[in-house]
Parts: structure tokens; C-alpha cells; sequence
């Protein structure tokens, strides 16, 4: 092949991308949160396709955004009064390159193929960066949980279980939680997988921890982004200690970044649900939060009560628009946890104005695109979801380790794994961005660190 000139070359990585995203929106037609999810990778995998050509010659970028297989399924079920209602289910297997498909499942009403493909793109990288063998996938439905009674959770579990059967397994693709799926789901999904396959075998994680589950599960996503968060802080000489934090959303991962926070010397001052936020400025302390767990996991009531229930604590309700007030709330650190783009450009702006100089996603993709240019053109430390939230799917990975053994281990061997796990991620992170010219910047480190492992697992699997 004819050597090129530096120009030619980053001409031909500027040709690949543009073509790449206008590929990816004319083939996936009204997806902006996947077409958002792919751009936000492929602008910072410049260097490293600038660096190894073949990851241009032999498309591999191309080909890691078309899912290997989209599994599309009608779920029928019948509510407590008798009705047949009708939801669709979706497995979106992204990519099997360097381990079995493995990602959570959301019920939530805004599922749809879109969010998925956005969702199994991001879990592929993510994946890779825990340094454990799995691939990509997500699922889930567009069944909302809110106001359906136990009986009606659990036959809708049970029937999207018996359609989703025949794609899943330890070997081949293995689910978990995501929004709207927690312990209470997976145990219900997991019955289900036994029931038909007459096997004991750890195709779900996130089990509970008398059948197959992994000690610090649970936690594992909120701890490990507050283990990221401090070893960002370590590079300054800085600690969590006296910091005062927001955390958005009140679920899964809300609920356990608020319990590392204040166990580290942190102060919590907002919750928030899909309805509203509250604000404590006395901050949300260990028996609060358990109030809060008990409030969101066994009575499923609304962030709202906390008001009542803790008198300086005040209650806002969710306005929409494109400014979000609990990020206006002064703070030092803040960890979006409840959804996609919950950090709007504006939100960004506020958040750096009022001093923040730490954003850590416990979410998938939180911040919008120019939100997330505002804190690395301000100095802030900005985590990217898929470094900073990669603790729980890797503590999943974790227990298929030990599922696989028939064996448990402690609650703090699994933590003490989580730790080392995020460190590793962290410095793997900071040093690809070092290495490829961009020191500091997470993003750029986190996309290239992820995808290079699975580029050349790629390329290793079938040569041209
Ligand atoms: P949960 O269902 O436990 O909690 C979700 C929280 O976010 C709830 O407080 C919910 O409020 C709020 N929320 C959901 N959708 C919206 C919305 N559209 N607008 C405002 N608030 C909303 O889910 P998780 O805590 O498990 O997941 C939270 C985030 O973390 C997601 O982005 C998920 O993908 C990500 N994540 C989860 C992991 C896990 O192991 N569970 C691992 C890595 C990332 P409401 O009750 O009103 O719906
Ligand atoms: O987004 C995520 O990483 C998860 N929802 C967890 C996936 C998993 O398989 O544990």
C-alpha cells in the first residue's frame, strides 16, 4: 500500500467518520439517543484510527455499530382485573467479540429499539474496560412497573421471560437489572428461566444472595462510581471528605453512591425521581437513606414524601424544559444517577458556575453532548457512564465467576475485587488519554481504552 501523508491520512479518518454517522442515522431512522451514542464515541476515536489504519481498512467501527442480532418479541399477559394487555419486548445482542453478551434489562414506557442499540453500544465498551471477558447486549420492554400490583409485576416478568428464553444462557447472553428491574424483578425473571430450562445455572445476575447471587451486587454500580470518583480526586490530592454532592434519581444506583458518599465524609443534599427533587441541606445522612430504600424498594412511593417526612428538607417538582433546577442546587460534586440526558447544556453551565469541579455518571449517558464539552473545556473532572458505572456490571461478571465455581465469596473479597477493578479502570482511563495526546480528558480515554480491546479482538476473530 502507498504511504500517505499525515494530511491524507487524517482526511481519510475525517471521510470514514462523516460517512460512518450519516451510515448510522440514514440506517437507523429516528434513534437520536443511539445516533447521539455513536457520535460521542466515534469523534473521540480519532487518534486511534489515525494510529492503526486498519481499524478503518477493515471497518470496525461499521461493524460494531450494527448489532449482531435485534430480538423483537410481543409480550402477553393479563393485569389483576382480567384484561389481556400487550407489551413488546426487545434483546439487542450488540457484540460477542471478547465474551458472551451481557447487559441489564429496563422496563420503563420510553424503551424502544433506539434506546437499546444506544444502551448495548455503550455496555460493549463499558464491558471491555472492566478487563473481564463479556460482550455487549441490552433489553427490556416498554411495560411500565408504576402502579402495577405485585401479582401483575410478576406475571408480566414470567411472560417476557418465556419469549426471551430461547436467546439467553450462561454461555451465550446473560441479563441483569437496569431501570425499572431490580431485585424483585430478577427473582421473578430468574423463576421463569428455571421453570423452562430444568437447570440451576447462572444465566441472570444481580440473584439474590441465597440463590447464586454475588454479595455487593447490589451496591456495586453506586460503590464503584464512588471508588472512581476518588480515585479522580487522588490526582489532585483531593478527597470526598466535607464535599458537598447531588445525586439525581433515588433507585438502584442513587441509593448506593449516597451510601458510599456519606460513609466516606461526603454530604448528600438532593434526591430526585422522574417527578421531582428534593433538597436537604442538613444532608442526607445513613438513616435517611434507609428511610429512602424502604420508601423506594418495598413501598414504592414517591421522592415527594421525603419532604414530609424530614422538616428542613424542601420538595420541587419537575418543571421539563431544558433546565433542570436541583442541578442549580451549590454544590462541589455531582452524580447524575437516574437517566439518559438528565444534564442538559444549560444544567452544565449552571453546574460550572457554581463551582462544581466533579461530574461522575452513575447513569448511562446523562450529559448531553455539549454539556459534557462545557466541563472538560471548564478543568472539571468529568466520568463518563461507561468508566464510572462499569463497577456493577463487572461485579455481575463477578458472579458468573462464581456461579461457574459453585462457590461464594465474602462480601469484602467482592469489594475489595470492586475496588481494585475501578482503579484499574480509572488508570487505564487516564493513561490511553495521556498516551493518545488528550491528558485529563476521560472521555476521549474511556472511548478509545474500550474500543481498542474490542477492535482487535475483532480483527484477531477475522482477518480480511
Ligand atoms: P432504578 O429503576 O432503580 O432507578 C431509576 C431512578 O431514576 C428512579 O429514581 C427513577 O424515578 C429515575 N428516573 C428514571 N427515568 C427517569 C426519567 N425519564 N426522568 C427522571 N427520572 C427518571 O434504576 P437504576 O438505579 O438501576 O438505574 C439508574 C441509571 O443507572 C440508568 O441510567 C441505568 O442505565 C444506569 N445503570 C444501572 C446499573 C445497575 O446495575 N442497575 C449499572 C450501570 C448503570 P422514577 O421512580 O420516577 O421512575
Ligand atoms: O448499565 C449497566 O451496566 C447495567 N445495567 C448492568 C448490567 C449487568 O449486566 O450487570
Amino acid at each position: 500500500m502507498a504511504s500517505r501523508t499525515p494530511r491524507h491520512a487524517t482526511a481519510r479518518v475525517e471521510e470514514h467518520l462523516s460517512a460512518l454517522l450519516a451510515k448510522v442515522e440514514m440506517k437507523n431512522p429516528g434513534e437520536p439517543e443511539f445516533h447521539q451514542a455513536v457520535r460521542e464515541v466515534a469523534t473521540t476515536l480519532r487518534p486511534a484510527l489515525l494510529r492503526y489504519p486498519r481499524y478503518v481498512d477493515e471497518k470496525i467501527l461499521e461493524r460494531l455499530v450494527e448489532p449482531d442480532r435485534v430480538i423483537s418479541f410481543g409480550v402477553n399477559w393479563v393485569d389483576d382485573s382480567g384484561t389481556v394487555q400487550v407489551n413488546r419486548g426487545f434483546r439487542v445482542q450488540m457484540s460477542s467479540s471478547i465474551g458472551p453478551y451481557k447487559g441489564g434489562l429496563r422496563f420503563h414506557p420510553s424503551v424502544y429499539a433506539g434506546v437499546l442499540k444506544f444502551l448495548g453500544f455503550e455496555q460493549t465498551l463499558k464491558n471491555s474496560l472492566t478487563t473481564l471477558p463479556m460482550g455487549g447486549a441490552k433489553g427490556g420492554s416498554d411495560f411500565d412497573p408504576k402502579g402495577r400490583s405485585e401479582s401483575e409485576i410478576r406475571r408480566f416478568c414470567q411472560s417476557f421471560m418465556t419469549e426471551l428464553y430461547p436467546y439467553i444462557g450462561e454461555f451465550t447472553d446473560i441479563p441483569a437489572g437496569d431501570i425499572g428491574v431490580g431485585a424483585r424483578e430478577i427473582g421473578y425473571l430468574f423463576g421463569q428461566y428455571k421453570r423452562i430450562a430444568k437447570r440451576f445455572v447462572g444465566a441472570i445476575t444481580g440473584k439474590g444472595i441465597k440463590w447464586g447471587g454475588s454479595e455487593i451486587r447490589q451496591e456495586a454500580t453506586g460503590y464503584g462510581a464512588v471508588y472512581f470518583a476518588q480515585e479522580m480526586l487522588r490526582t489532585r490530592d483531593e478527597d470526598l471528605e466535607g464535599r458537598t454532592c447531588l445525586v439525581s434519581g433515588s433507585g438502584n444506583v442513587a441509593q448506593f453512591t449516597v451510601e458510599k458518599l456519606v460513609q466516606l465524609g461526603g454530604r448528600v443534599v438532593t434526591l430526585s425521581d422522574s417527578d421531582g427533587f428534593i433538597h436537604d441541606p442538613a444532608g442526607v445522612d445513613l438513616d435517611k437513606l434507609e428511610w429512602v430504600k424502604q420508601l423506594k424498594n418495598e413501598r414504592r412511593g414517591r421522592i415527594s414524601e421525603y419532604a414530609a417526612e424530614f422538616p428542613h428538607a424542601t420538595y420541587k417538582a419537575a418543571r421539563g424544559g431544558d433546565q433542570n433546577p436541583m442541578w442549580s442546587v451549590p454544590a462541589q460534586c455531582a452524580f447524575p444517577c437516574a437517566t439518559q440526558n438528565e444534564i442538559s447544556a444549560k444544567d452544565a453551565d449552571t453546574l460550572v458556575k457554581n463551582g462544581v469541579t466533579l461530574v461522575v455518571e452513575g447513569a448511562n449517558m446523562p450529559t448531553v453532548p455539549e454539556g459534557i464539552d462545557r466541563f472538560i473545556a471548564s478543568g472539571v473532572l468529568y466520568a463518563p457512564g461507561k468508566a464510572a458505572n462499569a463497577g456493577g456490571v463487572a461485579v455481575s461478571g463477578l458472579e458468573m465467576a462464581q456461579d461457574m465455581q459453585l462457590s461464594q465469596w465474602t462480601r469484602e473479597e467482592v469489594d475489595a475485587r470492586l475496588q481494585t477493578i475501578m482503579r484499574r479502570i480509572h488508570d487505564s482511563v487516564r493513561k490511553t488519554a495521556e498516551d493518545y495526546g488528550h491528558g485529563g480528558n476521560y472521555s476521549v480515554g474511556a472511548n478509545i481504552a474500550g474500543f481498542v480491546k474490542v477492535a482487535d479482538a475483532m480483527l484477531d476473530e477475522s482477518p480480511i
